[in-house]
């Protein structure tokens, strides 16, 4: 589809200014708002995307601004007053969205929020904004906007699942100077449906592909010479998925753009070694994959099918995709009902083993909207339950379950184990070193080891203030786990709120 370059060139005749704010939450336990600290916390965060892509569909009438209170919170009442706000969250942003809506609200001035966290859970964010928009917003937010010229917003706007070619091109020169990254999305959609992510639930099990030429155009006007493509899988998972992705891969390479990206694949990355030599040529400087989990059990537990494929050999396969000089990160999720304590030890032995260049464990965090989320409910094991403050704890790096064989406590333990192991000083050099030997971004695999090493202190005070204010006497903000948990059927020990 053709679009505009310039969203003014489509509509000359922009006569009166009625002012938007897109607002992007912080969370004060991820957040940084210090980049005048440091030029080096630019590499650490990322833009929200979601709003851009809002403001591409924001008729030009509409004086546009968008804030991001991860790289700075403004003084809200010092600015000239808006006609609409509208916030998005992830779950751990949404108490911060709330009072930022009623910040605005006092004032007079209407709140739209969407994104994943107000579609997840429509009915609370509809107690505390004047609109919730829920799903993918392209199909309403025009109507939201003309209703909230004339004074009529409707209390709930439903989105729906879009063709990608109805997806303009974010308004990437809103968002711009603070930022190491630029972003892009060019698929939508995953039909796995892992038990802990709230993808196929917000985006559907059907991979949507944007057409070739709007992603490299819109890659083209990204200012940033490095960008995360934000799709959940850019591969993707079938013969068709993998052929349209070295379309784009080689109109990127055509397109000669001089950028480097980042994204997250699925393993299957590795079993094509022309998908893999195209994605280095055309700017592939690293990928994200998750593991999931070291055990079989593990990774049919958490339904993620895909990496049981028989026979597959990780560290192979990770080999094989840093033979062209791309780096491999790894996500584990630790506190699975099949893990057993050692499990900490085990994830780091599986990350060494397999030979990934950057680990990221997280805590099994139930989200709303995800099937974990309807299991650990039905069984009374969501433990932080005191919404909406709770939901900033929702990061993935808290406890916020009762986790069968682990007291919060000692599950922390456990994460303490893995991440010292894999970041300890010995095995970070020989990791950079051995990036370095190979070529295989060096500069990039030493800020990303001393980026991860730097923030576990934080973590884990922050973890450990988070489960003494939990096992406090009195503080009486752990639920005790669920009948059946209590009868001691499911193994917990002693209850998940004991230290
Ligand atoms: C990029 C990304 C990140 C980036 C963040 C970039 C940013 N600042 O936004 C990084 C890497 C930092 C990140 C971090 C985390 N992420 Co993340 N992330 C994503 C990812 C892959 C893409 C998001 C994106 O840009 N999408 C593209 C845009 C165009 O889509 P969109 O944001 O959905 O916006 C559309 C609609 O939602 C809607 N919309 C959005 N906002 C608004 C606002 C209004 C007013 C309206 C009307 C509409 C609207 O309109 C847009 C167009 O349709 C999503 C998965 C996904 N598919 O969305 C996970 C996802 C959002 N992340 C998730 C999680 C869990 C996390 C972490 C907690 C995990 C972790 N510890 O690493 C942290 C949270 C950090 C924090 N601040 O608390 C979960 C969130 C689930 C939930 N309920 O919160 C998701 C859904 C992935 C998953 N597996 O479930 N993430
Ligand atoms: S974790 Fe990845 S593979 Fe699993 S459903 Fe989510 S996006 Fe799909």
């Amino acid at each position: 589809m053709d679009w505009p370059t310039q969203p003014e060139a489509a509509h000359p005749e922009r006569t009166t200014t009625i002012r938007l704010y897109l607002i992007n939450p912080r969370n004060a336990l991820v957040g940084l708002a210090d980049l005048d600290g440091s030029r080096w916390n630019r590499y650490r965060i990322w833009k929200p995307l979601g709003l851009l892509a809002l403001a591409a569909l924001t008729p030009p009438e509409w004086e546009i601004s968008v804030f991001d209170e991860n790289v700075r919170t403004p003084d809200y009442a010092s600015l000239p007053r808006p006609d609409l706000v509208g916030v998005t969250a992830f779950t751990s942003q949404a108490n911060r969205a709330y009072r930022i809506a009623a910040v605005f609200r006092d004032r007079g001035v209407p709140v739209v929020m969407g994104g994943i966290h107000a579609t997840m859970c429509a009915d609370e964010a509809a107690g505390r904004v004047d609109s919730v928009v829920t799903g993918e917003a392209e199909p309403v937010w025009a109507q939201v906007l003309e209703d909230a010229r004339q004074g009529l917003l409707r209390p709930l706007y439903a989105g729906a699942q879009i063709e990608m070619d109805q997806v303009p091109p974010a308004r990437h020169d809103l968002l711009a100077g603070d930022y190491a990254f630029g972003s892009i999305q060019t698929t939508r959609g995953c039909p796995l449906n892992c038990s802990f992510c709230s993808v196929t639930a917000f985006n559907g099990y059907r991979y949507r592909q944007r057409p070739v030429a709007d992603v490299v155009r819109e890659f083209a006007a990204i200012q940033e010479k490095l960008v995360l493509v934000v799709d959940d899988n850019l591969v993707g998972t079938s013969r068709e998925h993998l052929a349209r992705t070295k379309e784009l891969f080689r109109a990127l390479i055509q397109a000669n753009l001089g950028k480097q990206w980042i994204a997250q694949v699925t393993i299957n990355i590795a079993d094509d070694d022309e998908l893999l030599a195209l994605a280095a040529q055309a700017g592939c400087a690293g990928v994200f994959i998750g593991f999931e989990s070291p055990t079989a059990a593990g990774l049919r537990e958490v339904g993620k099918k895909f990496n049981l494929v028989r026979g597959r050999d990780f560290a192979a396969s990770v080999r094989r995709i840093q033979r062209h000089r791309i780096l491999v990160a790894g996500s584990f999720i630790m506190g699975l009902d099949s893990d057993e304590p050692g499990i900490g030890r085990r994830i780091a032995a599986a990350a060494e083993d397999y030979g990934i260049d950057i680990l990221n464990t997280l805590f099994l965090t139930p989200l709303p909207g995800t099937r974990l989320w309807d299991d650990l409910t039905a069984q009374g094991r969501i433990a932080a339950d005191r919404f909406p403050e709770d939901w900033k704890h929702y990061t993935l790096t808290f406890p916020v379950a009762c986790y069968r064989h682990f007291s919060c406590a000692e599950l922390v333990q456990e994460m303490e184990v893995c991440d010292q192991t894999f970041y300890s000083l010995s095995n970070t050099l020989r990791r950079v070193w051995g990036s370095l030997w190979h070529r295989r971004k060096p500069l990039i695999a030493l800020v990303a080891n001393l980026s991860y090493r730097r923030n576990l202190s934080q973590g884990r005070k922050n973890c450990r203030d988070f489960v003494l204010s939990r096992t406090q006497p009195g503080a009486g903000l752990m639920v005790s786990p669920g009948p059946e948990f209590a009868s001691g059927t499911h193994g917990l020990p002693s209850g998940c709120a004991s230290p």
